[in-house]
């Protein structure tokens, strides 16, 4: 059975990390401060933050492309990278993500890299308002859950530097609530257009009665500004699939008009809680356009980690809302990959990289076996980092020793640095991760 074959697989393609021993001497551990920053993630903390110092060292950093030219203006979500720009892109062209203009010289390129690292382990994205993939709960009337949305303009922050975005959302947020019925559920979505354009929205994946297939001049009338429409159908197809925009789609989507709609298997010991024990269920959509390169409408370092208790099993639904492929690339643990498009797999199978087309959407289960904190970002690296260090498609999936999540628990990831005394929960982490990692360095930090 595949239980076996992964069961086989995980246990063969281990590291030999029972056998590592742990590598801190006095020039190779962070300093007090440092550490106490990486533990505002988690014990592992420290292994992020070292992962992500390790560029090559040796010889200075040197840089193919020259600075791109002047940020794009933000009205151009379509727009690809600067025709100014004759040196090429370097993929952070895109608006939004790329690294600041006027940017640091590649000399400086070991503290822009620290900086930003330690913005993310300083808990960025937990400061911004308006998060998204909320669960929406419906109300009932009879055998229908009805869900109410608005289509609204938004300011939207990809991170807390950079200025505000004209983006849209629905129910004022990037992504928009996230929806959650049971197949065989009666689904009654009511949306109220608050735009100035009219648009019509679409749910992606689901096998649709025709007039509630969202496609302005094909199946229905656009929602003209001020109008409400009810899309009314039964969920008959489960799995992971979206919800947005079908009309001017590029912009509108693109600057927002996008969200989760999971349909549960009716029967419960198909549901991943039952049939892989998972603790989280994660939705992980990323776009391309106007926000620059985002996961869940935030670039890096702004991007929400993925915290989890070592020897938790959870679940990520990768949905991509953008116009580009994105190999997603986890570090440490293999990727189970149970679904496509919402369809069981016949065949699970274990990657670590897993490319994610626009309009797909593939399921992963992550056994979290390796304490410490992994980077887990888009392998196309103009999309994830450059030359002053990481941003856009980049997170990290930190595994925590149950003593570390013990010690902190029901703590903001920003207080656990202030418990961190408790026991030592970095220290525990690192004896734990034994990672080779830890020789490693911030320079510029601490
Ligand atoms: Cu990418």
């Amino acid at each position: 059975m595949a239980d076996d074959v992964y069961s086989r697989a995980m246990t063969d393609q281990r590291p030999e990390a029972a056998n590592a021993s742990l590598h801190l001497t006095p020039t190779s551990i962070l300093s007090r401060r440092a550490i106490l920053r990486a533990g505002a993630l988690t014990g592992g903390g420290l292994a992020a933050a070292a992962l992500a110092a390790c560029a090559p060292s040796g010889a200075r950093p040197t840089f193919t492309f020259a600075p791109p030219a002047a940020a794009l203006p933000a009205a151009s979500p379509a727009a690809g990278p600067s025709a100014s720009d004759d040196h090429g892109h370097d993929g952070s062209a895109a608006p939004g993500s790329p690294a600041p203009a006027g940017s640091a010289a590649p000399a400086d390129h070991d503290a822009a890299a620290a900086a930003v690292v330690k913005r993310f382990l300083d808990g960025e994205g937990a400061t911004l308002e308006g998060a998204g993939n909320q669960l929406l709960q419906p109300r009932l009337d009879g055998r229908a859950k009805v869900f109410e949305l608005t289509i609204d303009k938004i300011q939207h922050r990809i991170d807390a530097v950079k200025e505000p975005i004209a983006a849209l959302g629905y129910n004022g947020t990037w992504p928009a609530p996230r929806i959650d019925v049971v197949e065989g559920d009666t689904v009654r979505a009511i949306f109220t257009n608050r735009l100035d354009e009219s648009t019509g929205v679409h749910f992606h994946g689901q096998r649709l009665p025709n007039n509630m297939d969202g496609v302005p001049h094909i199946t229905q009338d656009p929602i003209e500004p001020g109008a409400s429409f009810t899309y009314e159908f039964v969920a008959r197809t489960r799995g992971s699939h979206m919800y947005h925009s079908h009309h001017n789609a590029t912009d509108q989507v693109g600057r927002g008009l996008l969200g989760a709609f999971i349909v549960q298997p009716a029967d419960p010991t198909e549901r991943y809680d039952r049939k892989y024990g998972v603790s989280q269920d994660i939705v992980w959509i990323s776009n391309d356009s106007l926000g620059g390169f985002t996961i869940n409408g935030r670039g890096f370092p702004a991007t929400s980690p993925i915290v989890a208790t070592l020897g938790d099993t959870i679940a990520i639904r990768f949905m991509n809302e953008g116009s580009m492929m994105h190999p997603w690339h986890l570090h440490g643990m293999p990727m189970r990959v149970v679904a496509r498009d919402g369809y069981p797999l016949a065949q699970p199978f274990l990657c670590d990289t897993l490319g994610v087309n626009p309009g797909e959407r593939w399921d992963v289960i992550v056994a979290c076996e390796e304490p410490g904190a992994w980077a887990f970002h888009c392998h196309i690296l103009p999309h994830a980092e450059g030359r002053d260090g990481m941003f856009g498609m980049v997170t990290a999936l930190v595994v925590q020793p149950a003593a570390t999540a013990a010690a902190t628990s029901g703590l903001a990831l920003a207080d656990v640095a202030v418990a961190s005394g408790a026991g030592d929960p970095i220290r525990t982490a690192a004896a734990a991760a034994g990672s080779t990692a830890f020789e490693c360095r911030i320079p510029g930090v601490g």
